[in-house]
């Protein structure tokens, strides 16, 4: 199975909105197997479509120390959140950056999973860190958009010194 590149933020493709899926067919399977290895590989505990410039609601997150807890989830939707956490984050589009971010420490999301049946999962944690940022993904949104301007002026400068010397 092919392991998919990783968009690089600033890439305008990861301000996409994804479109919902319509139709779970076997291209949408073969996508999320493809997003599990490439996760897995790279290594992360998330990865949404959006970041393999696929832009169709999908998210992949495996946040078990075994990795073998896989949730795959089409068009997850947060349907109540409440409480604050404040967690370190990393983004896999956003390599060897990482910082405090506050999201809703409780989380329930409700999905479809690879058969078409509609479930619900209640998060918290680093899960519930892991899903909101997933999403965030789906709407266009990389984490390093919650931090201030100047942050974001500081890591944008970062990147394109690692990106000059890897060139
Ligand atoms: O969406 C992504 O880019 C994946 C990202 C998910 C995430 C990490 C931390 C907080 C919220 C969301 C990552 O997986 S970054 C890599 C990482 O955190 C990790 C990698 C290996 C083992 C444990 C963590
Ligand atoms: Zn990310």
């Amino acid at each position: 199975m092919p392991l998919l590149p990783i968009l690089r933020f600033p890439d305008p493709r990861l301000k996409k909105l994804a479109e919902p899926v319509r139709n779970i067919d076997e291209n949408i399977r073969r996508l999320a197997r493809d997003m599990a290895e490439t996760m897995y590989e790279a290594p992360g505990i998330g990865l949404a479509a959006t970041q393999v410039d696929v832009h169709k609601r999908v998210i992949v997150i495996d946040i078990s120390e075994t990795r073998d807890q896989l949730f795959t989830l089409i068009n997850p939707e947060i349907v109540e959140s409440d409480g604050q956490q404040v967690c370190e984050e990393g983004c896999l589009s956003v390599p060897g950056i990482y910082d405090k971010v506050e999201r809703a420490e409780n989380v329930v999301v409700r999905y479809l999973d690879l058969e078409g049946q509609e479930r619900t999962i209640e998060a918290d944690g680093l899960l519930a860190v892991c899903l909101q940022h997933e999403i965030d993904h789906l709407n266009g949104k990389v984490f390093v958009e919650h931090l201030s301007q100047l942050k974001q002026m500081r890591i944008k400068a970062k990147l394109a010194k690692q990106a000059k010397i890897t060139a």
